[in-house]
């Protein structure tokens, strides 16, 4: 049921929420402030959701969640934005303006974080109860800007303290032990006594589901001092002792770690990691115990889905307070814990799988790390069974080896379920990542291909093409998206086509008006624009992308009178500050970009755009407005993707390797509107195998070499040969691991063929609107009902 929009309510809240305010002086800003404080003030006085059936509620860990802007989405989903939005022009107040004041909560590094967040609305869209538990950054990802072409990090502060959807609540507060030591009791159990502990405060935000009435939250957990400061030590005069303990605390939740799949390895993500998820299981037992559930019927109730190995030390975390507060036996307590985590794996890259030195481990957390060690050895003795006197084995599955605790080797050997995040993705997890566990569990092993949520990523970010899809179609889409399977009926429809073109040109036109307003650039709309944006990683190869746009230059130098269709090269990614590799090829697209945008010869056929400070509404203005779509990582790394499934949803046309859920996009949309190129799977590991030369490339093709040359002489860097060593050592000398110049060749074969459709409209349209009909299966709510049935309600 929708909750009803009361213009009175809502009026009365407004009213108040302005009080602090100059009524006829109110900048913007203090609008949005002043207007989504009223709307949760109204979400908080409707009635909660009543509470679930049958089915186990869901606990989402996650240590990121990129959740975007919150006014609109909620507007949206509340379905209240034309209601709103009239309120506020009584007032002279034009609502998508003060839209735009919100600063976006970047509490996330990319598409893990965004996945939580998808996921977070779709649980809420399909009625199935969960909380998200997460922590409460005061800065979340770095801001990004560009000085001279290079990468600058600043703060992003989101203002946290101010922010108007936030819902303190003090009775929540957990505390929390960290470092000490252990003894044993008379029993001899162990004992552990922290050396000093820390308080969780919880922070909710509302998760509000599409017009059904149900909101649930997202609850931010923040560190802050047990007490403000220690009396004692004040009156001693030891001042700055006493406030130590706050700075400490202040410490923990005040940034997101920047990495995006590699491990710092650093003891304050450690102790973060650990704080959230004590925090979040403290909370879980509470809610349970105060349903009046007995602790051994748990895992009926609670599922605790662990996104990627980051809240993994919530299962001995689970297994410590059954063992040592609950006193429960070995036995009991297990048969708990490995009933109720789920753990899913987002990547097989081995520099992002979460291993920590055992000396760490046990000077912060040493009950933990003893029970780490028990869970070791009582699965060394099944392992024993299966293979036995087998060290190549046991060196593979251990959690605990060589002085390092395995993240997810203790997920696998302790969850009920464990899942990739597209079919490839899932495949390769058994078989490269955990053969072994497959054989010992294969019940265990689990697809649930990654979604996105139609609300934000078609309904809100792209409103004429929504309106266009509700004009044709009487199905409910936005809840229901293989509804979309509908408009292949006007794939030859003219007008249709007309209008979808309109509207994508439209969507053109105000990416490029924003362009032009923040960078100063001006952008050809007749051009095709072909869009990448994700964070920076040489698996993602941003640098191939760049080696296509050198190509395509030196054609337009050699030939000034080429035919070809003009295009704008857009650009969003970070790069995590300590990955100079990633830096390096930010720099060098700004180079060439330069040289390029300032090369009369070229005029408006060619024009490279990197977007500063990517983020959800930066993706929300370009994700419509994109032709072209780039998902050209290296085959088997990309776990998944997810900006693959909202571009082709917004009807961009993708020039792909078949890797991650692109092979399923593929399957989805037909092999003859997707551009598929590269080395597949299998393919990359024989090359690697018989042994890769990239240097062979080079020597072979010289078009390629003289595009390395250019890079190599100075050409874009003002003469400094230097500039670009990093990203040409590692294409050249590092023997270019992620097979860069051995796709090459196919990928511009691929780009001829995307400027060939480009030319014929007619096909060119067609293709767009049917990637747009067929992606419906890319919906996060089919993610969540997969879940649901493979993974949450199966019987067990
Ligand atoms: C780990 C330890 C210490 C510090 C940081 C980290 C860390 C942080 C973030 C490691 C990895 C990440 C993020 C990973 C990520 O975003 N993976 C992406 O997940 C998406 C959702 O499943 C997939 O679509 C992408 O393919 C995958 O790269």
């Amino acid at each position: 049921m929708q909750a009803i929009f009361s213009k009175t309510t809502f009026m009365a809240a407004l009213t108040r929420q302005c009080a602090p305010y100059q009524p006829q002086a109110m900048t913007q800003h203090q609008w949005w402030q002043a207007v989504s404080a009223a709307l949760a003030e109204q979400l908080l006085a409707s009635p909660p959701t009543p509470p679930s059936g049958q089915q186990r509620h869901v606990n989402y860990i996650s240590m990121e969640f990129l959740i975007g802007r919150l006014t609109a989405n909620n507007l949206i989903n509340l379905g209240w934005l034309d209601d709103v939005s009239e309120v506020l022009k009584k007032q002279g107040v034009n609502l998508t303006d003060v839209l735009e004041q919100e600063v976006d909560p970047a509490l996330g590094n990319g598409g893990l974080g965004r996945l939580a967040a998808c996921f977070l609305d779709s649980m809420a869209t399909v009625g199935q109860p969960a909380v998200g538990y997460g922590l409460n950054y005061q800065y979340g990802l770095f801001r990004q800007s560009f000085y001279d072409g290079a990468q600058q990090e600043a703060p992003d502060s989101w203002h946290r303290e101010t922010y108007p959807w936030f819902r303190r609540n003090g009775s929540l507060a957990v505390s929390v032990g960290f470092g000490g030591k252990l003894s044993k009791d008379a029993q001899g159990r162990e004992q552990w006594q922290p050396a000093f502990s820390l308080m969780g405060e919880a922070s909710d935000l509302p998760v509000v589901g599409y017009q059904n009435g149900i909101t649930q939250p997202l609850r931010l957990w923040q560190a802050v001092a047990m007490q403000p400061f220690d009396l004692g030590l004040f009156n001693d005069g030891k001042y700055l002792e006493a406030e130590r303990q706050g700075v400490e605390a202040e410490k923990l939740t005040k940034v997101l770690y920047p990495n995006d799949n590699h491990q710092a390895g650093k003891r304050l993500r450690l102790m973060q990691q650990y704080f959230q998820c004590a925090c979040s299981v403290a909370d879980i037992l509470r809610r349970h115990h105060a349903a009046g559930r007995k602790i051994a019927d748990l895992p009926q109730y609670e599922v605790i889905q662990l996104n990627d190995t980051h809240p993994t030390i919530a299962i001995p975390e689970l297994l410590r307070i059954l063992l040592d507060e609950h006193q429960l036996d070995w036995d009991a307590a297990w048969s708990i814990v490995s009933r109720t985590f789920a753990y899913t794996n987002h990547t097989l890259m081995p520099e992002a799988l979460e291993c920590w030195n055992e000396r760490l481990v046990r000077s912060l957390l040493p009950r933990h790390f003893s029970l780490i060690k028990q869970i070791n050895a009582r699965f060394k003795v099944l392992v024993q069974q299966r293979w036995p006197d087998d060290a190549d084995v046991w060196e593979r599955v251990a959690i605990h080896h060589n002085r390092q605790v395995r993240m997810a080797n203790l997920c696998v050997v302790s969850g009920f379920a464990v899942n990739g995040v597209a079919a490839l993705h899932s495949e390769l997890v058994v078989k490269d990542l955990f053969p072994h566990y497959h054989q010992l569990w294969p019940e265990k092993f689990h697809n649930v291909t990654n979604g996105i949520t139609p609300r934000r990523w078609l309904r809100q970010c792209n409103p004429a093409l929504s309106a266009l899809i509700d004009s044709k179609l009487n199905a409910e889409w936005v809840t229901d998206l293989d509804a979309l399977k509908g408009l292949e009926a006007f794939a030859d429809d003219q007008n249709f086509h007309q209008r979808y073109r309109q509207i994508k040109q439209e969507n053109k036109h105000r990416l490029a008006a924003w362009v032009q307003h923040t960078m100063g650039i001006t952008l050809n709309p007749a051009a095709i624009f072909d869009v990448q944006i994700k964070r920076l990683h040489e698996y993602k190869r941003q640098h191939l992308n760049l080696l296509h746009i050198l190509s395509l230059y030196r054609q337009l130098r050699d030939n000034p009178q080429l035919d070809m269709v003009p295009r704008v090269f857009l650009f969003g990614a970070k790069a995590a500050p300590g990955y100079y590799l990633a830096k390096n090829i930010i720099y060098a697209i700004n180079k060439v970009a330069e040289k390029i945008n300032n090369d009369p010869l070229v005029g408006d056929r060619l024009k490279v755009v990197f977007i500063p400070d990517y983020k959800v509404s930066v993706a929300e203005l370009m994700i419509p407005a994109a032709d072209v779509s780039e998902q050209i990582s290296t085959a088997g790394k990309e776990a998944s993707g997810t900006g693959n499934m909202k571009l082709a949803l917004n009807g961009a046309i993708t020039v792909g390797t078949l890797d991650g859920a692109n092979v399923e996009i593929a399957e989805q949309v037909g092999s003859e509107h997707i551009f598929i190129f590269g080395h597949t799977v299998d393919e990359v590991k024989a090359l690697l195998r018989k042994g890769y030369n990239p240097l062979s490339v080079r020597k072979k093709d010289k078009h390629l070499n003289k595009l390395l040359t250019e890079l190599e002489n100075g050409f874009f860097s003002d003469g400094d040969k230097e500039a670009f060593r990093p990203m040409l050592d590692s294409l050249l000398a590092g023997g270019d691991p992620y097979l860069v110049l051995a796709d090459f060749a196919e990928y511009c074969a691929a780009q001829r063929q995307v400027e060939a459709l480009y030319r014929d409209t007619q096909q060119w349209t067609r293709s767009t609107i049917l990637n747009t009909a067929r992606v419906g299966m890319f919906s996060s709510d089919r993610a969540i009902r997969d879940y649901q049935q493979r993974i949450w309600q199966a019987k067990r």
